[in-house]
């Protein structure tokens, strides 16, 4: 028995989990971790929320929410999401907890007890009006290479260079708005140069790697390594447990890889076994994998092993089995710029099962890949259910119709040959697994379902049951024998789903069982109703967005009492009424607007406006100088759903400003109003009509 620490990496608890993040690390260590299950390894699967640094700051101070609401809400919802899609880790816990807290602490300081951190001194931004030095994605002003003018402080997100807060012309800080200055601070620093040539000889040890992931390790190692900054000015983190540091936290980076060997810790508390996570991290024999996305590579390969090496005592990665980048029409998947789809957006149109075995067919193991919804629907339903359902439901059904007893069989000796060339390809696939090579073990398997396939069409059992009872019953046995070898190497991949073959196929064990009884001749199968195991997908509007459109009436219309460019509208949403602030005082009068038609952003995060809630928006066109509200005919109803192609808009989570402000709505040279989502480019459509501006504004204006 070999035992095995499986880590997966730490979502940020700043957004809904995307299909990139699954086919980047999570669903294959999923499968990884369920088939060395079964094989009889000892596995611990770790995994947790990274629940500080800047990616959740921002997110908060975009929704004028604390971090830790942010925390707190991603938290729920990523172990919502990975219930929903079957990833089940032994723990999911986050950096926010006690007892990563307490840990990261005490290792942060033996590795300074240890002369692994020294400090020296760096020039950082610092805003004067928020009193405070900024992170770098909390600053952005002119790319000094192409000019744009919204470049962060860390990268420049159109020419896609790498910018420090100084490289920017006219930096400004994201806050205030105002100008910072770049004083000195002083931090510690974590000291990569020390470990160059221990990095170095491990590396080189490591035949078992991926070549992508070996040789851009190596590249980084022999360009040599510096110090890296391992603390941070800000508040929102693990306070640096040295003296002199006060109001500094431990850097992100630093603190969350720490963050595997926590959870294992806190993990050994909750089982009651205070030790156990000694047997991962510190028995030699333990084999640790990371399983990640590539954007993750460095952190794992070379900063992670150096703080492991710098501690003393405990495992390195025994392989970091990273993935490449799941793309979606050629681009990678990317929530802020609407690309792809959330987990929770597709699961709303497939079952987990078939997303769960469409992903595994187009791992991203040795290159990227590209998610493609149509070929979903087609993969599915020509592989896992015509070829694997319809064979186990046939098999099935012929028992149970013609009540075939399964117990008189005589197993006709040339299904020896069949039975020991699915044990050989068994043995295959469990190599690759053991490799991480989760898409190759699937086309084995997706081979030995056509060849059982052709094993019952060439057997005739339908002959058989008029001449030879007996012969019959034999090979409808081995029939189910090989179903049983299919649904034990399926299992991990589409777990609930194999659960559900096995008792539709009479097996009454568990899948442990199913797995070690796939040799015995003896096992019995006693179907008792030819259930129809799975149904064949139709997969039609998966939202690619978040929002929710509405056609809403104005019902009523008031001055607002405290700002002379806004009106308060109450609309009727047809089931609902809602209030909304307006900006329309200076364009249109009020008998202008009263009952007309408009287009509402039914989910936006609810805002004051000096005083007057306002829960939600109207869409308007605006081409500079003056603003047209949408609208639709008379006979729309309030209540319709806008659409675009086959997508509706009728998102159910908030969104907040930010995010309504990453769709692009332009009017088009018709004059209507195009949005790109996801690979859809489209007008909007209430019904089969277009949405309009109320009245002509030229080509190109901007919808909000
Ligand atoms: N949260 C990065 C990411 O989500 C990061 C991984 C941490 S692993 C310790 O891309
Ligand atoms: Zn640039």
């Amino acid at each position: 028995m070999q035992r095995i620490l499986v880590n997966c990496a730490l979502p940020y608890a700043n957004s809904s989990l995307h299909l990139g993040h699954i086919a980047g690390s999570y669903l294959g260590a999923d499968i990884f971790v369920r088939a060395l299950r079964l094989m009889g390894e000892d596995v611990l699967f770790v995994c947790g929320n990274d629940e500080y640094g800047t990616p959740i700051t921002i997110q908060a101070d975009k929704e004028h929410v604390s971090p830790a609401e942010i925390a707190d809400r991603y938290h729920s919802e990523h172990e919502k999401t990975f219930g929903k899609m079957q990833i089940t880790f032994d723990i999911f816990s986050r950096t926010t907890s006690p007892v990563h807290r307490k840990s990261a602490s005490d290792l942060f300081l033996r590795l300074y007890n240890n002369g692994f951190l020294s400090e020296n001194t760096m020039i950082s931004p610092y805003c004067p009006t928020c009193g405070r030095f900024l992170p770098d994605r909390y600053v952005e002003g002119t790319c000094p290479y192409c000019g744009n003018t919204n470049a962060r402080g860390d990268q420049c997100d159109v020419c896609g260079r790498i910018l420090d807060p100084q490289d920017l012309k006219d930096p400004r800080c994201i806050i205030s708005g105002d100008t910072p200055e770049f004083r000195e601070t002083k931090h510690l620093f974590f000291r990569l140069d020390k470990f160059q040539d221990r990095l170095e000889s491990w590396i080189n040890s490591k035949t078992n790697w991926k070549p992508h992931v070996l040789e851009f390790t190596k590249g980084l190692i022999s360009g040599g390594l510096k110090p890296r900054p391992a603390t941070r000015d800000m508040n929102w983190g693990i306070p640096v447990p040295v003296e002199g540091y006060e109001g500094k936290v431990i850097y992100v980076w630093i603190e969350a890889l720490m963050g595997y060997l926590s959870f294992a810790k806190e993990l050994s508390v909750k089982r009651g076994d205070p030790d156990l996570w000694k047997r991962y991290w510190e028995k030699p024999e333990t084999r640790s994998y990371y399983f990640l996305g590539k954007d993750n590579i460095t952190f794992h390969t070379i900063i992670w092993p150096a703080i492991v090496m710098g501690l003393g005592d405990l495992n390195l990665p025994y392989d970091v089995p990273a993935n490449e980048y799941l793309e979606f029409n050629g681009e990678k998947f990317s929530k802020s710029r609407g690309i792809g789809f959330t987990v929770e957006s597709m699961l709303s149109a497939v079952d987990s099962n078939y997303l769960r075995y469409y992903i595994a067919t187009i791992l991203p193991e040795n290159g990227d890949s590209n998610f493609d919804i149509d070929e979903m629907q087609e993969k599915v339903n020509s592989e896992f259910i015509s070829k694997y359902g319809n064979l186990l439901h046939r098999v099935v059904s012929f028992v149970v119709s013609n009540k075939i007893d399964l117990l008189t069989r005589k197993m006709d000796p040339s299904d020896q040959d069949i039975i020991s060339r699915y044990f050989q390809s068994y043995g295959e696939y469990s190599a690759m697994i053991k490799n991480v090579e989760i898409k190759k073990a699937l086309k084995i398997w997706l081979d030995l379902v056509q060849e059982a396939n052709a094993y019952v069409n060439r057997s005739e059992p339908w002959k058989l049951v008029k001449t030879d009872i007996s012969a019959c019953a034999g090979k409808l046995y081995t029939s189910l024998k090989l179903l049983q070898i299919l649904t034990v190497m399926i299992y991990p991949y589409t777990p609930e789903a194999s659960l559900r073959c096995l008792r539709i196929m009479g097996f009454e064990g568990t899948i442990e069982q199913a797995y070690s009884t796939m040799s015995h001749e003896s096992v019995s199968f006693r179907p008792a109703v030819a259930e129809i195991p799975f149904q064949r997908v139709e997969i039609k509007n998966v939202n690619p967005n978040s929002l929710d459109l509405t056609v809403g009436k104005i019902e009523k219309v008031e001055n607002h009492p405290d700002a002379d460019k806004l009106y308060i509208l109450q609309v009727s949403l047809g089931d609902r009424k809602i209030q909304l602030a307006a900006g329309l005082r200076k364009y249109y009068s009020i008998d202008q607007i009263l009952g007309k038609k408009i287009i509402v952003v039914a989910n936006l995060k609810k805002a004051r406006f000096r005083g007057m809630e306002s829960e939600g928006m109207l869409l308007a066109a605006d081409d500079g100088t003056s603003t047209h509200f949408l609208t639709v005919s008379d006979s729309v109803q309030p209540g319709t759903k806008i659409k675009i192609g086959p997508y509706t808009f009728n998102g159910t989570k908030v969104v907040t400003i930010d995010e309504l402000a990453s769709y692009k709505l332009l009017v088009t040279e018709k004059g209507e109003v195009s949005a790109t989502l996801g690979s859809t480019e489209g007008i909007l459509l209430a019904g089969n009509e277009p949405v309009r501006p109320e009245s002509p504004v030229g080509a190109g204006a901007r919808v909000r």
